[in-house]
């Protein structure tokens, strides 16, 4: 096992990495930028080492700021998070070629998921449900428009190199296939130097159903069922839930097991999350992430498992510390993504923290980095706290919920927390019926000015 991990972040995920450090009697290392000199993942790790200027590019996301931050302190393995180097195959590289180990999955595995043909090949070959679609890229406008029509409209177009929504385009009917196609090329050129795409039939009012997976780098992987995140608003999450309001066991054991296996063949190692469009019953495969998400804990509450740990776990080597047949879901879990921002608009709302009071009490969670007196600097995202509650069943989350946002304080930033009390009054939100459409158009008729 490792005696020190240096983290390579900031904010709440990096606390929530610290935490599970000092439960496994491991060391941590904080870095930081000039701007987070006072944050709060600086005081909880066991040493802080300041990498750099405020802008990520020059701290979070410096390769050799960070390598010799692990030099300096005698750090053993990094671990990153979510988001900045966390599917960053160059930097696995790096890490590996110094000696370290990266607290995640293989360089390899990175590219591969990375690049969205060659993921959705991959899992097609491994027996994982996908869209019906090109099979691989597509090159000319002539067989955009072939290939569209032989699968029927709508079609969506999207970015080889792309994900999370950057670089698609829908064409409803042949009208608009050209001009989707030069669109999604030109955005993908621009956006990733790549302007390879590929075509998708277009699933019109899909729910977004993500899958937890887990493997020992050996062979062995389990799942942890599936997350529900289809409240989102361009493409950013605002509320996940575990189990998916419409999942059934059978539904779940089914994609649950194609899912383990299509990991354990490929050899993976840490945690995963396979992502599916989910409409009519069907599973429908999407895109991999190869990362730790932010909305893990709502699949730690349902399992009694900390993910984190088992990260570190096999990295050094070890086994999981449990079987799938170890794994049994207990109630239901929701997170809540509290940012600083102004609703409706979702602008960012950096400054200071006047008054902070987080909420407690049975099934509560409060993953987050803030402080009295924090000062939030405009350089990062702005998530500021995920709330996590869980309850025996849906209807005792929802309360609890209700509960907890009654208790929360963040006063001096405009948040989101707004928001939550406004969706939790919403008959749909109670019932679970919602898809990924579903948040704005709530948006749209609820702020309309
Ligand atoms: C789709 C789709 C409909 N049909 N693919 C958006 C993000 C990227 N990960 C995939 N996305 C979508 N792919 C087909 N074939 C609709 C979306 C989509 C979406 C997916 C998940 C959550 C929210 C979304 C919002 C808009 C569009």
């Amino acid at each position: 096992m490792f005696d020190k991990i240096l983290i390579a972040n900031r904010g709440e995920i990096a606390l929530r990495v610290i935490r599970a450090c000092r439960e496994m009697g491991i060391a941590s290392v904080a870095v930081h930028s000039t701007a987070d000199a006072d944050a709060m993942h600086v005081r909880m790790a066991d040493e802080a080492i300041c990498i750099g200027p405020p802008p990520s590019a020059s701290s979070y996301l410096s390769h050799p700021a960070i390598i010799s931050a692990c030099e300096i302190t005698g750090a053993q393995a990094i671990h990153p998070g979510y988001g900045f180097l966390s599917e960053n195959a160059n930097f696995v590289q790096i890490v590996e070629d110094h000696g370290l180990t990266f607290i995640g999955p293989t360089a390899e595995h990175i590219r591969m998921m990375g690049d969205k043909i060659t993921a959705k090949d991959t899992m097609k070959a491994l027996g994982v449900p996908c869209v019906p679609g090109s099979d691989g890229g597509v090159p000319t406008l002539e067989d955009a428009r072939r290939i569209a029509a032989e699968i029927g409209y709508p079609v969506i177009i999207k970015a080889t190199a792309g994900g999370g929504g950057r670089g698609m385009k829908v064409a409803m009917d042949a009208s608009e296939i050209e001009s989707a196609f030069q669109t999604a090329r030109a955005e993908s050129k621009a956006a990733f130097g790549n302007d390879e795409v590929y075509i998708e039939k277009y699933l019109t009012t899909p729910r977004h159903i993500e899958i937890q997976v887990f493997g020992d780098g050996k062979g062995h992987a389990v799942h942890l069922g599936e997350r529900d995140c289809s409240l989102q608003r361009r493409h950013q999450k605002v509320l996940e839930e575990a189990p998916g309001p419409v999942i059934t066991p059978a539904l779940r054991d089914r994609i649950g097991k194609v899912c383990a296996d299509a990991v354990a063949r490929i050899g993976y190692i840490g945690a995963g999350t396979i992502e599916f469009l989910f409409e009519n019953d069907e599973f429908y495969f999407i895109e991999m992430n190869t990362r730790l998400q932010v909305e893990h804990p709502v699949t730690e509450a349902i399992f009694g498992v900390d993910l984190v740990r088992e990260q570190i776990r096999v990295a050094a080597g070890l086994p999981m510390s449990f079987a799938q047949e170890d794994l049994r879901i207990n109630g239901h879990a929701i997170e809540v993504r509290i940012n600083a921002e102004k609703v409706p608009t979702f602008s960012p709302c950096p400054g200071k923290i006047t008054q902070y009071h987080a909420p407690g009490g049975l099934g509560v969670r409060m993953d987050s980095a803030l402080y009295d007196g924090y000062r939030i600097p405009p350089y990062y995202d702005s998530l500021i706290a995920k709330l996590i509650v869980h309850g025996r069943d849906r209807p005792e989350a929802l309360a609890r919920l209700a509960r907890a946002l009654s208790e929360l304080i963040v006063d001096g930033v405009d948040t989101t927390i707004p928001l939550f009390h406004g969706l939790l009054a919403e008959p749909a939100v109670q019932r679970g019926d919602y898809n990924i459409h579903w948040l704005e158009h709530w948006l749209a008729q609820h702020f309309e000015s």
